[in-house]
């Protein structure tokens, strides 16, 4: 982990959650959609395990939201994603990629239909608004875009339902995955839902004013007590063991949804208005290179992100295949996993890709837990 400090001001910005994870002891923070986003607190492995083990409260402020609202908001909506927003029901959230009028990926937001003519987009890290808005503008569309007063917080591990259930009541329980309830704390609504960027189960409360903040964070606090919950972050190591992407680092504007494996979240036969829908149909069968994923033996020595802006070199033969993108220890299987963008030349048969001097056959993502184990 690198110690340098980062300087904080009205264009860096904290959350209303930033006091108690102070508090709670953050060691290290990254900036997401230009705002506060903590990347660990313990240690990386202490704080893998917690979140495996017990419930885990984490200030995810920084996945803003995009709103859209008006006559046009699902019209909108679809014009920017490429999956078929027409049967998402009231109050469910949709994985879905944005992309532009050729195909590449802008952001992977979760879209969440709150009612018909007003969704969220519960962004990675880019400047959707700005995107929006110029389609907004140059389609002449009849609706808002604006980044609304909602802070999301994630209560994920395998005690995460208790603890929302102790906190919100017992109807928590019937929310299924992707799916959200309207739900009250102290007097105000707010949208509950059971999603998050774990494997380990949880919920998100998409927080509707900094007011009610901190008193949410206490109440999840005090009545999780015995649960041994604790203050966390999205875990690298856990999530690219669970095979969950993350756009800027494994993904980028210079990248389609078919290389990086988003093909199940794309309705290209569907007969929707979408801006990328026709680039997407050409390129669907000229893909020339894949996101993959790597298990390297041995201790990890590809830890100085200083050394790889754009990505480590990766070699079969002596010869360049691809590039690095994420990588992170993996606490349950004692390897090194990584994530690259690899030609599918070297991805027929058991070519040997190294990077660094450490070496590791290509794996699929999320990764096979069997294929680990060996
Ligand atoms: N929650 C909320 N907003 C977010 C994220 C989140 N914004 C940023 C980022 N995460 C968006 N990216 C993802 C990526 C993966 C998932 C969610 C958001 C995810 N994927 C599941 C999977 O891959 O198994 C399920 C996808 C599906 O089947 O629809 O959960 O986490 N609010």
């Amino acid at each position: 982990m690198n110690s340098k400090s980062l300087s904080v001001s009205r264009r860096v910005r904290a959350t209303p959650f930033s006091k108690r994870v102070e508090q709670a002891g953050v060691q290290a923070y990254t900036v997401y959609n230009h705002m506060l986003l903590p990347t660990q607190f313990k240690s990386a492995e202490e704080d893998y395990w917690h979140l495996c083990e017990h419930v885990q409260v984490w200030d995810v402020a920084a996945e803003r939201q995009v709103e859209l609202k008006g006559p046009d908001a699902a019209k909108l909506a679809q014009l920017m994603t490429p999956r078929d927003l027409r049967r998402l029901d009231t109050l469910q959230g949709k994985y879905a990629p944005i992309c532009d009028e050729q195909g590449f990926i802008f952001n992977d937001p979760i879209i969440i239909k709150l009612a018909d003519d007003r969704f969220w987009l519960s962004l990675a890290d880019s400047d959707v608004r700005l995107f929006a808005k110029g389609l907004a503008i140059g389609y002449e569309l009849n609706v808002e875009v604006f980044e609304p007063e909602v802070y999301p917080l994630a209560v994920q591990g395998p005690k995460a339902e208790e603890l929302v259930a102790r906190v919100f009541g017992e109807s928590v329980h019937a929310i299924r995955f992707f799916r959200g309830e309207i739900l009250s704390f102290e007097g105000v609504d707010m949208y509950v839902a059971r999603s998050g960027w774990s494997k380990q189960g949880g919920f998100e409360i998409y927080v509707p004013n900094p007011e009610i903040a901190l008193p949410l964070w206490d109440v999840l606090f005090e009545k999780g007590r015995d649960l041994h919950v604790r203050a966390g972050c999205p875990n690298c190591n856990e999530r690219i063991e669970a095979g969950l992407l993350s756009y800027g680092g494994d993904m980028d504007a210079f990248d389609t949804p078919f290389e990086c494996g988003l093909d199940s979240y794309l309705d290209l036969n569907a007969d929707i208005e979408s801006l990328s829908i026709q680039a997407l149909r050409e390129k669907q069968h000229t893909i020339t290179r894949r996101l993959v994923g790597l298990a390297f033996h041995g201790e990890p020595n590809l830890s100085d992100v200083f050394n790889y802006v754009g990505g480590a070199d990766l070699l079969v033969n002596g010869k360049k295949v691809g590039e690095l993108r994420s990588q992170a220890w993996s606490f349950k299987f004692n390897k090194q996993l990584a994530f690259a963008m690899i030609d599918t030349d070297y991805l027929d048969n058991n070519d040997c890709i190294e990077v660094d001097g450490m070496s590791s056959i290509f794996h699929e993502i999320p990764f096979n837990p069997d294929k680990l184990m060996t």
